[in-house]
């Protein structure tokens, strides 16, 4: 009995912490693949469900296959007995068993995949919108109505969204986890992806291919709207002119900021996100800061050391009050 007690305790701690594994983990928040928002992320989470299931009852028979060859009396037999049992298990165990988990899990898993292939559809064709990754963020493009804008992506509700993604530099991953799955974007070739949204709301998106030592800062924001307010936005967007900022300030900006940065109807660089709407962003940096009052003017003075090797120069040379004056007015900058 007291040798029974000394065996159970280690196996039961660790039957224990195995099992509360699932509850301790965070299947929500606004990047969980297990909490979807579409259908295509809905195909994702129960593909991940079914292996998840499939694998735990293939680790319960085999811990269970464990204990009971370790506590049981090895049996009295002969070489030739030995050996028809090993073959069978080999059999068994190493060949069949792992071919039929691959083939059931391919019946299952190719169905789905299917499904979320970005199809031609029979009724209302997908919306249609373009998007870059650059080293560290992400350009997103209206191709049908002209608009650009950086590091947040607006969508209609209800509506199947088909996204060409490209690489500007090395090679990144589009993924919006609570919408669809993941697609590479490869520099010279136009990958596409198929999401769609159930529910207006935010989500996150998150580049998911280590792209350089800011990877971890090349979030999106996505915004899914009601079929109206995506209209209103992207009408918005497409009629907005922004009044140049004037004096010194104004000439530093042209000369500087401009040249990089694109500001509708005032810049026309391409080298840096557009900045038409940056005032109405929800974050700057592509996830470095919260885009509050006085955060665009810590981030011209800081960004060097809020996200390190970025690709905009220092700007310890300008006067502080044009950067002042310069960040004033890209907080006006909104739709
Ligand atoms: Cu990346």
């Amino acid at each position: 009995m007291k040798r029974a007690r000394h065996w159970l305790t280690p196996c039961f701690k660790l039957t224990t912490l195995t099992l509360a594994v699932p509850f301790l983990v965070a299947c929500e928040g606004p990047q969980s693949a297990l909490d979807p928002a579409g259908p295509m992320a809905r195909e994702v989470a129960m593909l991940w469900w079914a292996m998840c299931a499939f694998a735990t009852l293939v680790l319960i028979v085999v811990m269970a296959l464990w204990v009971h060859a370790m506590r049981r009396n090895s049996p009295q037999m002969d070489a030739a007995r030995a050996r028809q049992l090993t073959l069978r298990w080999l059999v068994g165990g190493g060949l069949l068993l792992p071919t039929l988990s691959v083939l059931l899990l391919l019946l299952f898993g190719i169905p789905i995949g299917h499904r979320m292939l970005p199809l031609p559809l029979a009724g209302e064709q997908p919306m249609r919108i373009e998007v870059v990754g650059h080293q560290w963020w992400w350009e997103v493009r209206y191709p049908d109505s002209g608009v650009v804008t950086a590091n947040q992506l607006h969508l209609p509700v209800g509506r199947p969204v088909d996204l060409d993604v490209t690489s500007a530099d090395v090679i990144h991953s589009f993924w919006v986890p609570r919408l669809g799955g993941k697609i590479d974007m490869i520099p010279g070739r136009d990958n596409r992806i198929r999401l769609q949204a159930d529910q207006a709301g935010t989500f996150r998106g998150q580049c998911s291919e280590f792209c350089g030592t800011q990877h971890t800062h090349m979030i999106l924001d996505v915004q899914a709207h009601d079929e109206e307010d995506f209209a209103n936005w992207l009408q918005a967007r497409r009629e907005q002119q922004v009044s140049a900022l004037p004096g010194p300030a104004g000439e530093v900006f042209a000369a500087r900021c401009g040249q990089c940065h694109r500001v509708a109807g005032v810049s026309e660089g391409n080298r840096a996100p557009d900045l038409s709407d940056v005032g109405a962003r929800s974050m700057l940096g592509a996830g470095v800061l919260s885009n509050e009052p006085g955060a665009l003017l810590r981030w011209l003075h800081e960004h060097q050391r809020l996200k390190p090797g970025n690709a905009m120069p220092l700007h310890d040379d300008l006067d502080p009050d044009h950067l002042s004056t310069i960040a004033d007015w890209l907080e006006t900058l909104r739709p």
